[in-house]
């Protein structure tokens, strides 16, 4: 995401605008994966099984990208999404409207049937990091919280890649 540094200033609804548009297109190079996974569990059969971002300036907009298991007997849903880093974090998803891909807000964040996963990645699902506070350090890792429809609220880490 180093590309959002040398963009001018920019009202702040375009910058975010045409930031998410710079992710996306920032995410499809291949920038590899990180294979340092964080694993966290609740009782209600809810598992994080992989949380991880990428760096970004202070100011800025940031991605994250956190999959999800439901092991538990029952559908459920992200609802929201809270992270110290950033002022306000937003559930995307990301489509190809006649081949240029665009962000979609999820307003009621992603379902998680049971017995399935939620996986986020570049070019698909993602949480978007608005107004980041302080710049998000690579190797460093980040508290980020997520709410629930069922599932107790979960307090996970996540770690910025290089
Ligand atoms: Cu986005």
């Amino acid at each position: 995401m180093n590309n959002l540094s040398k963009r001018r200033k920019f009202s702040m609804p375009s910058l975010w605008g045409c930031a998410c548009i710079f992710i996306v297109i920032g995410c499809n190079k291949d920038k590899g994966t990180t294979d340092e996974a964080t694993v966290s569990e609740v009782g209600s059969g809810i598992v994080v099984i992989q949380a991880y971002s990428y760096p970004a300036e202070s100011g800025s907009v940031g991605v994250a990208y956190v999959s999800i298991a439901n092991a538990g007997p029952g559908d459920d849903r992200l609802l929201s999404v809270k992270s110290p880093v950033c002022q306000k974090v937003e559930m995307h998803d990301t489509i190809n409207e006649e081949g240029v891909m665009k962000m979609k807000h999820q307003d009621f964040g992603f379902a998680i049937a049971a017995g399935k996963e939620l996986v986020m990645k570049p070019g698909g699902s993602h949480l978007m990091l608005l107004g980041t506070k302080a710049p998000v350090v690579g190797g460093q890792a980040f508290k980020m919280t997520l709410n629930f429809e069922k599932a107790d609220a979960l307090e996970i880490e996540v770690q910025v890649n290089q």
